[in-house]
C-alpha cells in the first residue's frame, strides 16, 4: 500500500487533492477507508477516460454509418444444417467429458431495477419450488457433472455490494450440493465516477463514489484473482459463461460448444432474433467490418425496423448473452499486457450521490457525473474466428430484470413453465396446455435431471412411474 503522503501528493498533483478536503474532520478508521479507495484508482485511467469518453466525447453519439448485419449460424429449426448441429453436439459432448469446461456466471449487478434487496442470485424464481436463481444453476451444474461425470468449476463473478452476502447465502445452502472446492468467487473492479469536468467524486467525506467496472471486469477480474490460473491448472480451457439474471439458459450445451470448439474460436456468442424492431436487446452487427454489439438505444430507428428480403428485421441477431469464451483468450484479454487488446470502456450519465464543498449530503435529481463500465462483448473484436450460433428462445433465454412487465419474475417463470410443459409432452406426457403453450396446473422439472429436451426425453425413458410421483418432476 502506498505511503499516505506519496498517496496525496500523487493526488495533489493529478488536480484531484480535493478528495482530502475533509482529511483534519476525519478519525483514523475514516482516514484509512479513503485511502484504501484511493488506492484503488488509476489516476491515469481516470483522466485518459475523462478525456476521451467526456472532455473530447463528440456530440454526435453513436456513428451507424459503417453498421451493417451480421452472418450467423442458423438452428436446425430455422434452416440450419442438422448434420453440422450433430456433429457440433458430439464434439461439445467429448470437450465436455474430457473435463474441459467451467462455467463463469455474472453476478455482481444489483437487483435495482427489480426492486428487491440483495444478490440478484438469491432471488426467489421457480414457479413451484420457488428456488433461487442461483439455486437453479447449481442444479444445472450437477446435473451437467453427473451427465458428463466431470468435475466443472463454478466461477461467480460478485461485486464489493454483494460479495459477502452471496458467499453467506452459499455456505448457509451447503454449495446446493456442489463441493465447495469447485465453486469460486472473485470480485470485479471498481471505477471512480466523476464529475463532467473530471474531478473525482466524493460520495461522503470520507468515501469516493466507485462502482463495478461491467461485466466486461470479470474479465481482467478472473485474471486478477488467481481463478484463472487455477482453472487453468484443472485443465479447463472453455468458460460457459452466462449473466445470473436468465435461468433457463442452457449452461452446459453440447451444440454451441461444438460449433465453437469446430469454429477454432476464441469467444462464440448465442443469438436469438429479436422479439420485435424495438426490444430492449442489444444486437450484433458487423461496425466497420468488426463483430459487435450495437445497443438497442443506440440503433437507428430506419435500421432497428428494417427488413430483409425474407421480410425478417435485418438487425435481427439479438444479444442474450450467452458465450463461450477460450481461458486463454479471456487470460489474454484481463492480463491487460497485451496493450492492442484491451476492453474499451463505456461512459454512463448518472446522477451519483455525493457531499458538497461543505460536507452536505447531495441526491442530485439530474446527472451529475459519469461512471465508466466495460462490456463482456467488447471483447469479440480481438477474438480469433468470433462466431455466432442461433439459440432457442423458449429453451435459453427468458431473464429476470424488471418488477414487473418485459422481463419480470412473471414473464420468466410463465417461460419456465412452458419450457417443461414441452419437456413432458415431448416425451410423451399428456400435459394440457394453452395456445401459448402455458399449462393448465403449475409444474417444475428438477434443474438437475435436464438442462434440455433430450437430456429430458432420456431421463423420462428411466422412469417407471407416473410423472408427478417422480422426484424430478413436481406438479402442483
Ligand atoms: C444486458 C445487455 C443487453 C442484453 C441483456 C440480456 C449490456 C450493456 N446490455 O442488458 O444487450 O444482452 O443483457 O439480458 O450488457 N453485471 C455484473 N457486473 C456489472 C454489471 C453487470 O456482474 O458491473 C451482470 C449483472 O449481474 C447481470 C448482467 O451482468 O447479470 C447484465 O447486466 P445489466 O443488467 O447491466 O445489463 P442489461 O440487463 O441492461
Amino acid at each position: 500500500m502506498t505511503d499516505p503522503t506519496t498517496l496525496r501528493n500523487q493526488f495533489e498533483s493529478a488536480g484531484q487533492g480535493h478528495v482530502f478536503r475533509f482529511w483534519d474532520s476525519l478519525n483514523a478508521h475514516d482516514r484509512q477507508h479513503l485511502l484504501n479507495e484511493c488506492a484503488e484508482v488509476d489516476l491515469a485511467e481516470v483522466r485518459n477516460l475523462h478525456e476521451t469518453l467526456v472532455a473530447g466525447q463528440s456530440a454526435g453519439g453513436f456513428d451507424a454509418s459503417g453498421l451493417a448485419p451480421i452472418p450467423f449460424l442458423e438452428h436446425p429449426k430455422h434452416g440450419g444444417d442438422s448434420a453440422l448441429w450433430a456433429k457440433a453436439a458430439a464434439t461439445g459432448r467429448a470437450h465436455l467429458r474430457a473435463g474441459k469446461v467451467a462455467f463463469l456466471t455474472v453476478a455482481g449487478g444489483q437487483g435495482t431495477r427489480l426492486g428487491y434487496d440483495g444478490p440478484k442470485g438469491t432471488f426467489a424464481i421457480t414457479p413451484v419450488r420457488h428456488q433461487s436463481l442461483f439455486a437453479v444453476f447449481a442444479a444445472k451444474i450437477i446435473g451437467a457433472r453427473k451427465r458428463h461425470g466431470q468435475p466443472m468449476p463454478w466461477v461467480l463473478m460478485t461485486s464489493d455490494v454483494n460479495h459477502e452476502p452471496t458467499v453467506r447465502y452459499f455456505k448457509e445452502h451447503h454449495f446446493f450440493g456442489l463441493p465447495e472446492s469447485d465453486v469460486f468467487f472473485f470480485r470485479q473492479g471498481r471505477m471512480a465516477a466523476v464529475d463532467f469536468s473530471g474531478k473525482l467524486i466524493l460520495e461522503t467525506k470520507s468515501s469516493l463514489a466507485l462502482s463495478p467496472d461491467g461485466h466486461g471486469g470479470s474479465l481482467r477480474a478472473l485474471a486478477r484473482s488467481g481463478v484463472a490460473a487455477e482453472l487453468r491448472q484443472r485443465g479447463v480451457t472453455t468458460l460457459s459463461y452466462f449473466q445470473v439474471d436468465n435461468p433457463l439458459v442452457r449452461v452446459a450445451d453440447e451444440a454451441f460448444l461444438g460449433h465453437h470448439l469446430l469454429a477454432g474460436s476464441d469467444m462464440s456468442s448465442k443469438t436469438l432474433p429479436k422479439a420485435h424492431a424495438h426490444e430492449k436487446v442489444g444486437v450484433f452487427a458487423l461496425n466497420q467490418g468488426a463483430p459487435g454489439i450495437v445497443e438497442y438505444s443506440d440503433l437507428p430507428k430506419a435500421l432497428a425496423e428494417a427488413h430483409d428480403s425474407h421480410g425478417r428485421l435485418l438487425y435481427r441477431a439479438g444479444n442474450p448473452a450467452i458465450h463461450a469464451i477460450e481461458l486463454a483468450f479471456a487470460e489474454r484479454l484481463g492480463s491487460g499486457l497485451d496493450t492492442a487488446c484491451r476492453l474499451p470502456f463505456h461512459r454512463a450519465d448518472k446522477k451519483i450521490p455525493c457531499v458538497d464543498a461543505a460536507g452536505n449530503h447531495v441526491k442530485p435529481d439530474k446527472a451529475n457525473g459519469v461512471k465508466f463500465e466495460m462490456f463482456v462483448f467488447d471483447a469479440l473484436p480481438f477474438a480469433r474466428n468470433p462466431l455466432l450460433v442461433e439459440t432457442l428462445r423458449a429453451e435459453d433465454f427468458s431473464p429476470v430484470k424488471n418488477a414487473d412487465g418485459a422481463d419480470s419474475p412473471a414473464t420468466c417463470q410463465a417461460d419456465l413453465l412452458r419450457l417443461h410443459a414441452a419437456w413432458l409432452n415431448a416425451a410423451g406426457a399428456m400435459v394440457p396446455v394453452d395456445s401459448t403453450g402455458l399449462p393448465a396446473f403449475k409444474l417444475e422439472i428438477d434443474f438437475s435431471l435436464a438442462d434440455s429436451p433430450e437430456d429430458f426425453a432420456a431421463a423420462w425413458k428411466s422412469m417407471s412411474r407416473h410423472p408427478s410421483l417422480h422426484e424430478g418432476v413436481v406438479v402442483s
